[in-house]
């Protein structure tokens, strides 16, 4: 097998026995042959497109199974054979439906009948040399595939609360059967920008669906500690599902608790009016093997994010959605057996007061108070604005993002958003004249909600984003991460600082082109980064 899609990859080159994040040489290989499936499919739908043939149920089958191959999703082969063999049969059905014949191997293959024999296709399309010989081509093509799988999982969550657009689906099918071609490194640049500017729309598509469902984010405490009782733990990202939770387990004595990046969901008002959605366990995705294993109550994983379980808790731990792992019991959208689960385990013995986190300062919330950060940055309380967001992740030299927070000087806000936050979120930084020094904006999707914050601060200051007294210090781990970079260097940000390593398939010559374009850094200590940045 040959992996080197994520942050914790092995050796920081490529995972090539067995996963660091658990996933198996079969499953590897599987994975790949779905690409080259679903880049086959879509050689199909691009030219049935053209001649004005566009399946909804197609389109959203695609990013299905582009979202499925992201890290910490899906680990069940079986899975994989039957998303396989579902590209295969709707290229046929689209062929025939437009009437086309295309010969390239990709859109012709014909799958094997057995799961090994299908492990050895897979063995002969992976992301790596037989993608593209030449490195730092495959290293630009490697940036665009795993950015259209972040793309993929954020159209996927918006798509499902009804929010989709045809030019994100022709985006990732036309960037799919790109990557297939010889294109020189312009192009591949472009195609990569491209994606950043494509992921910006379906973060956009998300935000409209969450905010449109569950209203607009408000400032809220959000309790750390349990309370007497059943309980159900969420994880993953998806708000449908804890909304359909929370109305599965009204008045069933049960109460809800979010685990990881489910945080932000305590502010928005249509899920946070449930009385029985408690508060928050735990903390981010890396730590789930000891906090899953002492949590009393079932668990639910909506998205990514699955580790491999514990036996301890894995009679109690339910995959719903694009997740799965062998073994381990999933469900659709009627969660009775999480609830009977739940209703069999103990629960928790006592209440206990562990203090509390504030959420829910997305774009609504903090351009709610627009004037007075302004009066603030204008009188000189406000020196500095730093966005220290992205994802958390269990390498060691995470503890940068807790050090750095943790000298950030007074006068500076500390704006943040994904589970990268769980190295600084309960720490108590204060407050400028009533404004909280810690503003967590959400999940990583609410990216979307800090780039409209930072372009409504640059329309009031009358100047771009890279003159703001703001700077990025993010992290990254998965690929709806580089998604989201991406977009950021498509915007034109500058002077990105990203760690907590840089990815292995960025290579020297590839770096020199973002440093030179974008003025990107790789972290060096919080002391000297500070120091840099304030002067
Ligand atoms: Fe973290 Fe996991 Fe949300 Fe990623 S929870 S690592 S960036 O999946 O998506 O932030
Ligand atoms: Fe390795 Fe990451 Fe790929 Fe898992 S997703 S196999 S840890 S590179």
């Amino acid at each position: 097998m040959f992996c080197n899609q994520c942050e914790q990859t092995a050796k920081g080159t490529g995972c090539t026995k067995v996963g660091v994040c658990g996933k198996q040489p079969d499953v590897a290989a599987l994975q790949d042959l779905l690409i080259y499936a679903l880049q086959g499919l879509s050689l199909v739908t691009a030219q049935a497109r053209a001649k004005g043939v566009s399946d909804a149920a197609v389109n959203r089958f695609i990013n299905e199974g582009v979202f499925s191959t992201l890290t910490n999703v899906d680990f069940d082969p079986a899975r994989f054979q039957v998303l396989i063999n579902e590209a295969v049969a709707h290229r046929e059905a689209i062929k025939l439906r437009a009437g086309l014949t295309v010969d390239n191997p990709a859109a012709t293959f014909t799958p094997a009948a057995t799961l090994e024999g299908l492990v050895a296709q897979g063995e002969q399309h992976g992301i790596s040399e037989a993608l593209e010989a030449h490195e730092d081509l495959r290293s630009l093509k490697q940036i665009l595939i795993y950015g259209l799988k972040g793309v993929a999982a954020y159209a996927d969550h918006a798509a499902i609360l009804g929010h989709e657009d045809e030019s994100v689906y022709e985006f990732v099918q036309r960037a799919l059967v790109k990557s297939l071609e010889n294109l020189g490194v312009d192009e591949l640049v472009g195609l990569c920008m491209e994606c950043g500017q494509i992921n910006l729309k379906a973060m956009e598509l998300l935000d409209g669906g969450n905010t449109g469902t569950y209203g607009h984010p408000v400032p809220t405490e959000v309790p750390l500690g349990p309370k007497k009782g059943k309980a159900i733990l969420v994880s993953g990202h998806d708000l449908k599902d804890l909304g359909l939770l929370l109305e599965q387990t009204a008045g069933k004595g049960i109460s809800i608790y979010t685990h990881g990046e489910m945080l932000p969901c305590h502010g928005y008002p249509e899920l946070k009016k449930h009385p029985h959605f408690h508060g928050h366990y735990g903390t981010a995705w890396q730590n789930q093997q000891k906090e899953f294993s002492e949590f009393p109550g079932a668990i639910l994983m909506t998205t990514n994010c699955i580790q491999k379980p514990v036996e301890s808790y894995k009679g109690n731990i339910f995959t719903t959605g694009l997740v799965g792992w062998p073994g381990v019991t999933h469900v659709g959208k009627d969660f009775s057996t999480v609830i009977e689960k739940a209703l069999e385990m103990p629960g928790f013995a006592a209440d206990e007061d562990k203090g509390s986190v504030l959420t829910g300062f997305a774009r609504n919330a903090v351009l709610g108070v627009a004037d007075k950060v302004i009066a603030a940055v204008k009188s000189g309380d406000i020196r500095h604005f730093f966005l220290v967001a992205g994802c958390d992740g269990a390498k060691p030299g995470r503890n940068y993002y807790t050090e750095f927070v943790e000298k950030v000087p007074q006068d500076c806000i500390v704006l943040t958003l994904a589970c990268g936050k769980f190295r600084f979120f309960d720490k108590k930084l204060g407050d400028i004249g009533g404004i909280p020094r810690l503003l967590d904006i959400g999940q990583c999707n609410d990216a979307y909600s800090a780039i409209q914050i930072a372009s409504a601060l640059a329309g009031a200051f009358g100047c771009g984003v890279n003159d703001l007294p703001l700077s990025m210090v993010l992290s990254w781990y998965e690929q709806k991460a580089v998604a989201i970079l991406l977009t950021l260097l498509s915007l034109g940000i500058k002077g990105i600082r990203l760690g907590p390593t840089l990815p292995a398939f960025i290579t020297p010559t590839v770096l020199n082109v973002l440093v030179e374009n974008f003025d990107i850094k790789p972290l060096t200590t919080p002391d000297e980064d500070l120091k840099a940045i304030l002067g």
